[in-house]
């Protein structure tokens, strides 16, 4: 027996600041048409997939970035990405800015099913950057300007046969994230990226050590879990600012099964059995005979680093 939700993770090329919504859900429907020819029944796009990566843009007046925020969603320009969805009966995940009716900024994703129904969403809580101009960096990122932190945690949903999660990019490089939802049994991670190919602290960071980085999360992630996690980026160069590509696949015993190699618009599909995450659930990981949470309160008690706790004997 086996339980195959063959997913497409589709990456996007750069998407410019004068590119609008319209011409980039066209992309996007272009992606799920190529992804249905190849068997896919769930497409699973980047990290503010509609637009640029716009926190890389300072704006004094906070309110300007409100044109890069969804206020409805679907909305007048995302409906054709829902009807065609609908159309090839395609379940569907994907990031963007939203704006809540009470005026909140979130970096948020969302679970869509074969019926064009919103089934999940979440918030992303790890916001990488700073919330001021900073001149001292190579590039501004900042998040922390123009979102709240999410506010709805890690839930997993029972969806397309499975039990599917949500991350949004760096949420990626932090253990808690897969392991919050791991505790909820999790079966598929997915998650979406927009990774500049520099970092802005560091001149001596290459791009191979930052590809590196991004394995290693996800792929410690995918095992440590035993779950399917889908990592999809939007890359390229936008206006002059290069984000790495390194879309890739990678299964419960955290080896990668695909990898995109280029930075374009393009697919990556793979047939994911979900059984094949019961293993390691039930022998390494299975947190129910193996954890010992008597000794991990400092997890949830400290969020910096504090004193160290060894005494002499
Ligand atoms: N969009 C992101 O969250 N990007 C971060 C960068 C700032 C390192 C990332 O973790 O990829």
């Amino acid at each position: 027996m086996s339980r195959l939700l063959t997913v497409a993770a589709a990456q996007l090329g750069p998407i410019h600041r004068a590119d609008d919504r319209a011409s980039v859900v066209r992309r996007m429907i272009a992606l799920m048409e190529q992804a249905k020819a190849r068997g896919a029944d769930f497409i699973v796009y980047p990290e503010l997939a509609l637009t640029t990566f716009f926190p890389r843009w300072y704006c004094e007046d906070r309110a300007e970035a409100d044109q890069w925020f969804e206020a409805a969603m679907p909305g007048p320009d995302t409906q054709p990405l829902f009807n065609a969805a609908r159309r090839l009966g395609m379940a569907m995940s994907f990031g963007y800015a939203e704006l809540t009716p009470e005026g909140r900024h979130f970096n948020s994703s969302i679970l869509v099913d074969r019926a064009g129904s919103i089934v999940g969403k979440y918030r992303k809580v790890h916001l990488p950057g700073h919330a001021e101009l900073d001149p001292t960096r190579a590039h501004q990122h900042l998040e922390k300007r123009y979102f709240e932190p999410g506010d709805r945690g890690f839930p997993v949903w029972n969806f397309e046969g499975g039990l599917v999660g949500m991350a949004i990019c760096n949420d990626r490089r932090w253990p808690e994230t897969y392991r919050v939802m791991g505790l909820q049994g999790v079966e598929m991670v997915v998650l979406g990226y927009n990774t500049p190919t520099v970092n802005g602290h560091s001149k001596t960071e290459t791009l191979a050590d930052r590809m590196f980085h991004h394995r290693l999360s996800v792929q410690a992630g995918a095992y440590q879990n035993s779950t399917w996690v889908v990592a999809v980026a939007k890359a390229g160069v936008e206006d002059g600012y290069p984000l790495f590509g390194g879309t890739l696949i990678v299964g419960p015993d955290g080896k990668i099964v695909g990898e995109l190699d280029h930075d374009d618009d393009g697919v990556l599909v793979h047939g994911c059995d979900l059984d094949a995450t019961r293993f390691g659930k039930e022998t390494m990981f299975n947190f129910a005979a193996h954890r010992r949470v008597e000794h991990y309160e400092l997890i949830t008690a400290r969020t910096g680093v504090g004193e160290p706790l060894g005494r002499a004997e």
